[in-house]
This record gives C-alpha cells, structure tokens and sequence, in this order.
C-alpha cells in the first residue's frame, strides 16, 4: 500500500479533481471525529468535496467511514429483514413519519426511526411529537430496543454516540456554503440510516419551491445517489420523488399536525397525507418481503390506518415513551376537542377573509412557513425552542371557489399579527379567474435500485 498522504496533499487531491482512495477518506474522517484535523482544513476539504464532486465509490466509502466513526446499533436476529425506516428531506406539514411508524409496526415491522428537529422552515417530527405532554425523545438504544419488543416501533433523537463525524461535518457544512453537495448530503443521511442497522429504507425526496431540491431533476439526482449508495451499504433502498410546493396536508405547526396525524391514523385526514403515508409504506412492506407487491403494501397500510391498528400502535408508543397513559388515551381515543385540550392551543385563533374572489390554485408554503416561523412555530437557531402551539389550518382546497371575505386561512398564535406577516400570508394564496386545472399529482415518481423489479 502507498505511503499515506499529509492532509494538505489529500485536499489538494480533490481540490485538483482527483478521486480518493478509501484509506485516504477514511484516514480524513478518524481526524475529524478524533479532533486531529484542523477546523480550516475540514473546510477546504469540504469546499473541495463540494466542487469536485465524488462518485459512487467514493460516496460509499465516506459513508462508511463516517459510520465507523461511532456506535452501531444491533437487533435480535429474529427482527431479521424487518427493521426499517423513512427518511424525509424536510417539508412544510410533513407530519408522515407520525402516522407512518405505528402503521409499519403494526403491520409487523420493526421501526427505530431517529428522527430531527426543525430547522429553518421545515419543521421536525421531534419537535411535533414534544407537543405532547410528557413525550420523551430521548432513548437509549437499550431502551429502544424494549420499545420495539413491545410496541414495534418508537421515534427518538440521535444519540451522541451515533455517527458523531456527521454531527461535526454537518456544524461545518452549514457555515461553509457546502450543505448543498450530493456526496455529502448522501453520506449524511445514510450515515446514520446504516448505524440503525436497517434492513430497508424508504427515502420522500421532495422538490418544489418549499424543498432543499428546487426541481424534480436535481431531488431525481439526490434519490438516484441515495438510492446507489444505500443498497451498497447492503439496506434495500427506495426513493419517492414528492411535490412540496404546498403544504402538505392542511395544517402546519407542530400541536396541528400532531391532531392531523391522529385522524390519518384513524383513517381519515386528508388525502394527501394518507397517499403519501401508504406509498411509502407501501414500498417498504414489499421491500422487506411483508407484501407480495408495493400495491398490496399500500393495501395493508390502508388497513391498519382503517381498522384502528395503527392508532392503538401510536398509544402503545407513547406510553413507551413517558406520556402518562390517561394523557395518551385522551389524545388517541379523544372526541377533537378533548385532544385540542390535551395539546392546548395557542391564544389568538385568527381567520384571514380572502381579498378578492376567485378559483383556490394554490397556497403557497415558504411564506406560509416563514410566517409562522417568525410567530414562534420555528427556530432560527439550533438549541432554540419552539411554541408548539403557533400553527395555521388551510380552510380551503385547491380548485374551490373562494368569495371575497370568505375566510381561507385560520392562524394560531399569540399576539398580534403584524401588517407585514398579514400581506406575506395573503400573498401565499394564489387564486385564479377560473376554474383551475388539476394540480399535478403530488407522488411524481418512484426511484427503485436498478435491477429491482418494477413493483406489479
Ligand atoms: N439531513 C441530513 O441528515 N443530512 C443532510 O446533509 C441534509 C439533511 I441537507
């Protein structure tokens, strides 16, 4: 084997385009988590990174090394095949991960999903999950583990000791102008799916102008890098290419998506939701062999969403994880205003009338978000806390008439809303002269591993 390069020769490596070999990145990634790597040159290697790109054989080996960088989590032999989990690249309402976790579990598999906080504006399902009184995402692996025995599935934090190389790289990204490099953010996300030793992964890439990839092309790339490396990590890996132009669902805020959930989890909520919920689930039942065909996965979610299931799966779940067990049945078995006053709401419920009438063609979601952020609903800084409370509930669908001074849009918060935060909001509904066309169908593609056979 070759003498090992100096890290100043490693940098210019790739900063002159070459590929590194897999010592070399590993050797990269043992300094950056043993603290032997200066924090300028973690910098220029990710600045080099960002430019020059890596391949696939590159990708999987900064992959493993960063998993190598801390501890692996380990399952019973009999889970084998069963362990799985989601991983979305962030939305404005995405409240999946909530229904769709018991829903897995209850229909057989195992679920550790480990999920994020909100950041920006797209909020996180620990942060959503929080809003329930006594929830506690943190858990060690030990206590995951009894929570899957008993429950099948639990939703928690990342444990400091899982892939802390990403911890560091992803603090560097942020301040560097290098979050948005397909290697690195590949690396990043499988990370920490292959340090939960899964067996299957389903991945929501979603693109739009409330998205981390702006068009279907470049989520389409993301999947397609994600979808290469995971399978080569030995995890069946699937991609859902998915519309995030505007919410999804009708709420937004953290305590209104956790009601939004509960009615998906009872078999109702809105459609959007549920389609995405059983797609994805879909995919992963067939994918760790517990359906014949995604078709037949996507069926078998319906029925444990249908037939309370999955519902009596999220109660276990949240008992398992602190909520008082009065609390929990409240919330799942509750009339809507008996989970309204287990969650609380917010002090000020406002709704904002329509200026002027027309055909609902869309509710835009960034300044939707960025509206709700600025009330409290989200944080600028990590660290910093969020009302769960502030929130808002879309009172319209696409392609409704709407008259001047009908209401379309409930705000809760507390306080006042300023003129500014009421002319982003009313510059979030787009309204047509007529009746619109059809809005494009919100799942826009499947990527599968090639060679996979195309789900029947
Ligand atoms: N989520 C991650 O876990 N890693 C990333 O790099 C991004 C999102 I961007």
């Amino acid at each position: 084997m070759a003498a090992q390069a100096s890290l100043p020769a490693l940098i210019r490596k790739k900063r002159d385009g070459e590929q590194l070999e897999d010592e070399e990145i590993q050797s990269f990634v043992r300094g950056v988590t043993e603290g032997t790597v200066q924090q300028g040159q973690i910098g220029a290697m990710l600045m080099a990174i960002r430019l020059r790109g890596m391949d696939a054989v590159e990708t999987l080996a900064l992959t493993r090394a960063m998993v190598a960088s801390g501890r692996v989590l380990a399952w019973p032999p009999a889970w084998g095949g069963l362990v799985v989990d989601k991983h979305s690249t962030g939305g404005v309402g995405d409240k999946v991960s909530l229904a769709l976790a018991p829903a897995l579990a209850a229909c057989g598999c195992k679920v550790p999903m480990i999920s994020g906080r909100g950041l920006g504006h797209t909020g996180g399902t620990l942060d959503k999950l929080e809003a329930i009184p006594g929830f506690c995402v943190s858990q060690s692996p030990e206590q995951m583990q009894s929570i899957l025995e008993q429950v099948g599935c639990c939703i928690v934090g990342q444990s400091k000791e899982l892939v802390p190389a990403d911890r560091e790289l992803y603090s560097l990204r942020d301040v560097t102008a290098t979050v948005d490099s397909l290697p690195l953010i590949t690396a990043s996300i499988l990370s920490k799916k292959a340090a939960e030793q899964l067996s299957a992964l389903v991945l929501d890439v979603k693109f739009g102008s409330a998205a981390l990839c702006p068009t279907q092309e470049s989520a389409q790339e993301l999947a397609h890098s994600l979808v290469v490396v995971g399978e080569q990590l030995g995890i069946r890996t699937a991609a859902v290419l998915s519309r995030m132009d505007e919410p999804l669902g009708r709420c937004v805020g953290s305590s209104l998506e956790v009601l939004e959930a509960l009615e998906c989890l009872e078999g109702g909520g809105p459609p959007d939701l549920r389609e995405l919920v059983t797609a994805l689930g879909g995919l992963l039942l067939w994918q760790c062999g517990l359906a014949p065909a995604e078709e037949q996965g996507r069926q078998q979610l319906a029925r444990v969403l249908d037939d309370g299931s999955a519902l009596r799966t999220f109660e276990a779940m949240l008992g398992a994880q602190g909520v008082p067990p009065n609390i929990a049945h409240r919330l799942c078995a509750g009339s809507p205003p008996e989970r309204r006053q287990v969650l609380g709401q917010a002090g000020t419920r406002e709704e904002l009338p329509a200026l002027r009438g027309g055909w609902v063609q869309r509710v835009q979601a960034l300044p939707l978000a960025h509206v709700l952020h600025e009330l409290g609903a989200g944080r600028a800084r990590a660290g910093d806390p969020v009302n769960p409370r502030v929130g808002a509930e879309l009172l319209v669908a696409v392609g409704q008439r709407l008259r001047a001074g009908e209401p379309w849009l409930r705000v809760h918060h507390e306080g006042a809303l300023c003129a500014a935060a009421r002319r982003a909001l009313q510059a979030a509904l787009c309204l047509a002269p007529g009746p619109p066309r059809a809005p494009p169908p919100r799942l826009a593609a499947t990527i599968l591993p090639a060679g996979a056979p195309r789900p029947r």
